[in-house]
């Protein structure tokens, strides 16, 4: 397969409301798509960085600026010619694997639809549809907190993820059980939040019977995660800090991590959200699918990567009106708490032209040859 270039196209997708984390609230979703284009046929990838660096160092200007001054011209001088091979054409440049993945799964994609094969049964998929988790924003009251959970447990949402930070986490978590009892799968999300000094605060969550609590602590900070794990009883699911195949060893044989977030994103694509997920299946340690607030193209892949056999937790899964009214792709709509994996070829969804062009901000092309 050559590959002639690839389209970077920004779009603007409106959330259906603000979405908050302990690093800031969003409204709108400012995406980086990638079209690969090739003489068998076009595939797309979807970058998850954020316009700012605060949930990685990764940032979407900084994304399409690695692509075009350093990714794809090293893809052309290497003469790369299928996903498999570019990982290791890229490697000389550190890190930007967000910008990384995103030309592996554009470039995945078209490779699979010229070849007539679902990224899921490439992936290894065992399931035809998925159950759907959520994730739910710090809210300003506790009220409103308790509607937004009433609303996806309604819907059938199967598992409930809480973002917290200091001064919003032991009572909403104690407001949600109490409502809505203890059969709900419940898990909270800190996104660094905290430091090893509140582990004993943190270890106030064992009451509430959660799955588990997610990145506590600064990403580089793993021993600490460790150490965090022997005071609190809650499994620790690492999600910064995992980067890799390699950091996911690491955390693994530290005793740091009792559960794996797997974002594809964020350690450089599918092909390695697999060798992640292959090997803490191998440590008998659970995976989920984490979410980036994909647009349909994301969301495709990441349903696909959940079907794999150890995601056996619901991931940040959800439907598309989860967060958005219109979806780029046909929407991905929740039956009975679950997607269906798409059986296309490739990702098994496309874009609406019509949709596409109305939410588009910029388009550029950058030629690999
Ligand atoms: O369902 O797509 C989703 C969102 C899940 O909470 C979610 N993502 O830290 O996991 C996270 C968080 C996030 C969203 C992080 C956007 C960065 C950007």
């Amino acid at each position: 397969m050559k590959i002639e270039g690839f389209e970077l196209r920004r779009i603007a997708m409106p959330l259906v409301s603000p979405f908050r984390t302990s690093f800031g609230t969003q409204t709108a979703r400012d995406i980086l798509l990638v079209k690969a284009v090739t003489d068998a046929a076009s595939g797309w990838g979807e970058c998850v960085t954020l316009p700012d660096p605060i949930y990685s160092p990764e940032y979407t200007e900084g994304a399409v600026d690695v692509m075009k001054r350093f990714l794809i011209p090293a893809l052309a001088a290497a003469g790369v010619s299928d996903a498999p091979a570019m990982a290791e054409a890229l490697k000389k440049f550190k890190s930007h694997r967000m910008a990384k993945g995103a030309l592996e799964m554009a470039v995945l994609d078209a490779e699979l639809r010229a070849e007539g094969r679902s990224f899921a049964r490439e992936l290894g998929s065992v399931h035809d549809r998925v159950p759907c988790g959520v994730s739910v924003g710090i809210m300003d009251s506790i009220p409103q907190l308790l509607d937004a959970v009433g609303g996806y447990l309604d819907a059938g949402y199967v598992r409930i993820k809480l973002k917290i930070e200091p001064g919003w986490d032991i009572e909403p978590v104690r407001a949600v059980r109490e409502r809505f009892g203890d059969d709900v799968l419940l898990q909270v999300d800190a996104n660094t939040a905290y430091t090893l000094r509140d582990a004993r605060h943190l270890a106030k969550l064992d009451e509430f019977d959660l799955l588990l609590i997610e990145q506590p602590l600064e990403e580089e900070d793993m021993l600490g995660h460790a150490d965090l794990a022997k005071v609190v009883k809650t499994p620790i699911c690492l999600d910064e800090t995992i980067t890799s195949a390699q950091t996911a060893a690491a955390a693994i044989r530290l005793d740091a991590t009792q559960v794996i977030n797997i974002k594809p994103g964020r350690v450089g694509g599918y092909l390695e959200a697999r060798r992640i997920h292959d090997l803490a299946a191998a440590h008998g340690v659970p995976v989920w699918c984490g979410g980036m607030v994909e647009s349909g193209i994301g969301r495709a892949a990441n349903v696909a990567l959940a079907s794999l056999p150890g995601f056996t937790l619901p991931g940040d899964v959800s439907a598309s009106d989860r967060f958005y009214a219109t979806d780029i792709t046909p929407p991905f709509v929740m039956r009975d708490g679950h997607l269906d994996v798409p059986q296309g070829a490739g990702l098994g969804v496309e874009p609406v032209p019509e949709i596409l062009d109305e939410l588009t901000t910029s388009v550029e092309w950058v030629p690999a040859a």
